[in-house]
């Protein structure tokens, strides 16, 4: 975007800046064929990309090697989502290099950050869960620790978001069109991977490796991605045992179709085992090649927990369980009891939702159809587990039902991750409370040792040195260095909060990012963002119990307030949305055309800049990485009790935003951390929502009948209002009124209306704001990954980090020079 915004924190050396120049210019020669005048910028980006890709590929060589000879114990994380976004800054950044390429470039007359848009961003996930992985590779790799990720390699990523009307369409994201420049495609390593009984189908699973680059110490982890594909020519791709082509061909695409998107509809029968066939693809694939790498090292496979963790990320990959089984009884003719330990010792669970539709249940047939022996193992793991239960509960039938991993025809996934595993964890203080008191009691009374918490954190070098480069700046100048690689040293930062000095020069780097973000905006909607309103920021998906639709009738009922009285003193506001709902999620689309619409009415009235909306299209984390710089208030109204932690508070929070949010997730702990002066907090609380919902007592109607305001907007739903068809926003009608408001919407809107006027207030007294965002910044150093990666590898998985020899940049840069010219004189 902007050439000026250098990054530099020290000063670079011109040698480096100049072998980075010339290793950048052959790269455009040699993998182009161009020179830098007829170079595009996808060229230049692809370039650039190469010349990163050298600059690694000792180190890679050399934590593999050490990862292969050390005793240390290796942790696999298994994950069906990784929502990486773009890699060439954070490379860049982690290996130390940013500043000098920035450099090297601008000399060039090239703006580093047009060629970092020019990448694909890899959106390989939803939304919490698949961000969370891609922290943990990234904290991993930084603590020096021998982590790799285990995925599949989606052709298409999450949707690409369109607004047609205010409406959202779902395009097709292509992000593999033009290659990938991160990945190394690994055909020697391919595995076969068996579906099916009488005609089986053998796929072959191909992995391809993204290195996983950490901050400045030489190492680089991997991660591994899964590919399905037909082994043209053999077998598997016989039709009747005789060769036909075409019907080859398609058969091929069958298979190749197993990797192809992201959460396959599962509203049809064929969806649902598109599903499991991936999950079943990335748990048989990632286990075989894990057992190979530990083979190889000549250890036996009964000690396999010693060296090797596996973790479960969510119920998706929790086929782990009896997969580990199957090649330990099967391949390696362990008995069943010895197995079982092994399995799980190695095994351990993350769970990352409460909701009920959200926890996985597979058909009994469908399992037996497509993965037999899988099923005969869980069927044999159920009786057992029953078999015990037994014993701890005789003639508890109804809790024994309950707790089966089969039940009603029906494999529990959760149940079997449990079960298989010896730590199950909850993301988030109230989440594993949660859990352990209700939504897994049972399991809970029953193994109270498995059950552990481990509230989430986010990558601080993503998140605040790479995204909000400025920020950086000002806190290192205020506290030194040390906080890069120690968060926690972003305490020292709050003796600051009251130097004015501080206050103005974070004002001042606020707005400059508020600036970028307004200019965004601009470019592509035609709209002018005042960069004196409050920024106010909800970015997430779309789901009812996140209440995106609580923050909108709040936009409705201040509209009305400043209609009503024009001259009112209100701050202005600028209120963004960003966020994609579920293809098949009716009331979630529902909500976007509604905001969209309010949008459309608001930014059209003239309202003396008073009050902005806008919904930003395609929220990913490229446009996280924007807008989190960018925002004032982080908005964080969860029905209390649902979240399980959620991260976008964290990252906003490290951000210098403040959080307006309910006692939900990690908000709690972000209470607790930055003090209760130091946020907007409202609501019913998880226990009282749980108490409505256990005894009743609440009744929508009531409030909308005694409360004129909720009564107004509520109307302007449905009476014309709005400029849509008439039974456009009935759907809110019905579930806030009709079914009595599940998430508590209305219960819950005046708490919310209310807390909205003192954050107003109080934006009034600037040094006041100041030293709340200071305060914020500086106990956000808990929520930083490495925290919560610590404990991860201290109480689960009990890995030690392997540190390989350090190296100096100017040492790695003058060693891939050497190779460059090397390879050039070759070529000669
Ligand atoms: C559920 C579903 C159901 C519909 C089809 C697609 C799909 C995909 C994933 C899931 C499970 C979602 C779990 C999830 O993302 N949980 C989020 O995890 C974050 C990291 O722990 C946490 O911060 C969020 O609060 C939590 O919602």
């Amino acid at each position: 975007m902007d050439c000026e915004s250098g990054n530099d924190f020290s000063e670079t050396g011109n040698s480096e800046v100049e072998k980075f120049q010339t290793m950048f210019l052959n790269k455009l020669t040699a993998v182009h064929g161009v020179c830098l005048q007829q170079a595009s910028p996808w060229q230049q980006y692809t370039a650039l990309a190469a010349v990163v890709r050298d600059l690694i590929g000792a180190d890679w060589q050399q934590t593999k090697q050490l990862y292969a000879t050390s005793e240390t114990k290796q942790v696999y994380y298994l994950s069906i989502e990784f929502l990486l976004g773009r890699l060439l800054g954070s490379n860049l950044l982690n290996l130390g290099l940013y500043d000098v390429a920035d450099k090297a470039l601008s000399k060039l007359g090239i703006c580093i950050n047009e060629l970092e848009q020019a990448e694909p961003d890899a959106g390989l996930g939803n939304g919490g869960l698949g961000r969370l992985a891609a922290c943990y590779l990234d904290s991993m790799a930084s603590g020096s620790l021998p982590g790799h990720g285990c995925g599949l390699r989606y052709k298409y990523g999450l949707f690409e978001q369109r607004f047609v009307e205010g409406m959202q369409y779902e395009y097709p994201d292509g992000w593999l069109k033009d290659g990938y420049a991160w990945e190394y495609r690994r055909p020697d390593d391919a595995v076969e991977v068996m579906f099916g009984k009488d005609e089986i189908e053998t796929v072959l699973a191909v992995p391809y490796d993204v290195p996983i680059i950490g901050y400045q110490n030489n190492v680089v982890n991997t991660l591994r991605l899964w590919s399905a594909e037909a082994a043209i020519g053999s077998s598997a791709c016989l039709i009747d045992g005789h060769q036909d082509c075409q019907s080859e061909i398609d058969n091929c695409n069958s298979i190749e179709a197993i990797t192809n998107i992201l959460y396959p509809d599962d509203s049809t029968y064929q969806g649902k085992v598109l599903r499991l066939k991936q999950q079943y693809l990335l748990v048989s694939a990632s286990l075989k090649s894990i057992l190979r790498d530990y083979k190889a090292q000549n250890r036996p496979v009964k000690d396999l927990d010693k060296y090797v963790a596996i973790h479960i990320n969510d119920t998706h990959p929790a086929l782990a369980v009896p997969e580990l089984m199957r090649i330990l009884l099967d391949e390696e003719h362990i008995a069943w009891d010895r197995a079982w330990s092994i399995t799980i010792n190695t095994l351990s669970y993350t769970n990352h939702t409460v909701l009920p539709e959200a926890l996985e249940k597979w058909p009994v047939d469908m399992f037996k159809a497509l993965l037999p022996r899988i099923y005969e193992i869980i069927n044999d793991i159920n009786e057992h587990f029953c078999h015990d239960l037994w014993l701890c509960y005789p003639g508890e039938w109804d809790k024994i039902a309950q707790m089966a991993v089969i039940a009603d025809n029906q494999v529990h996934m959760a149940h079997l991750a449990i079960v298989g595993s010896h730590s199950v964890n909850g993301v988030a203080k109230l989440h594993t409370e949660i859990l352990k008191t209700q939504v897994m009691k049972n399991f809970s009374d029953y193994y109270p040792i498995k059950f552990n918490n481990k509230t989430n954190g986010v990558a601080h070098r993503r998140w605040l040195i790479k995204a909000n480069a400025a920020l950086a700046k000002t806190i290192t100048k205020t506290i030194g260095e040390d906080w890069l690689k120690q968060p926690a040293a972003l305490a020292e930062f709050a003796k600051y909060a009251d130097d004015s000095g501080l206050q103005q020069d974070i004002a001042a780097v606020k707005r400059t990012n508020k600036l970028n973000l307004a200019k965004y905006v601009w470019e592509k909607y035609d709209i002018r963002l005042s960069v004196d309103s409050i920024f106010d920021v909800q970015i997430k998906r779309i789901h009812s119990y996140k209440r995106q639709l609580l923050n909108a009738l709040h936009i409705m009922d201040l509209y009305n307030k400043i209609k009503a009285q024009p001259n009112i003193d209100i701050t202005p506001r600028t209120f963004i949305f960003g966020g994609k709902a579920a293809a098949g999620y009716y009331e979630a689309k529902a909500t976007i055309k509604l905001i969209n619409t309010i949008a459309g009415i608001i930014n059209n009235d003239k309202l003396q800049d008073k009050l902005k909306v806008i919904f930003l299209e395609d929220y990913n984390v490229s446009l996280a990485e924007l807008v989190i710089p960018a925002a004032d208030v982080s908005e964080q109204i969860s029905t209390a009790g649902k979240e399980a932690s959620g991260t976008g508070n964290m990252k906003l929070m490290m951000n210098g935003a403040i959080t307006i949010g309910t006692l939900d997730g990690a908000n709690i702990e972000i209470k607790e951390a930055a003090g209760e002066d130091n946020i907007f907090i409202f609501g019913l609380t998880a226990n009282q929502t749980t108490d409505f919902y256990k005894y009743g007592g609440y009744h929508s109607w009531d409030i909308y009948h005694s409360d004129d305001r909720i009564k107004t907007v509520m109307e302007q739903l449905v009476n014309g209002f709005m400029p849509v068809p008439k039974d456009e926003f009935s759907v809110f009608y019905s579930s806030l009124l009709h079914e009595n408001d599940q998430y508590f919407v209305l219960k819950d809107f005046n708490a919310y209306a209310e807390a909205h006027q003192r954050l107003d207030n109080r934006f009034k007294d600037q040094a006041a704001w100041r030293r709340m965002a200071i305060n914020n910044i500086a106990q956000s150093g808990r929520f930083a990954i490495d925290r919560t990666f610590a404990e991860y590898s201290e109480d689960i998985w009990t890995v030690n980090p392997v540190r390989p020899q350090e190296e100096t940049n100017e040492a790695t840069l003058d060693k891939a020079c050497a190779r460059d010219s090397r390879a050039s004189i070759l070529m000669q």
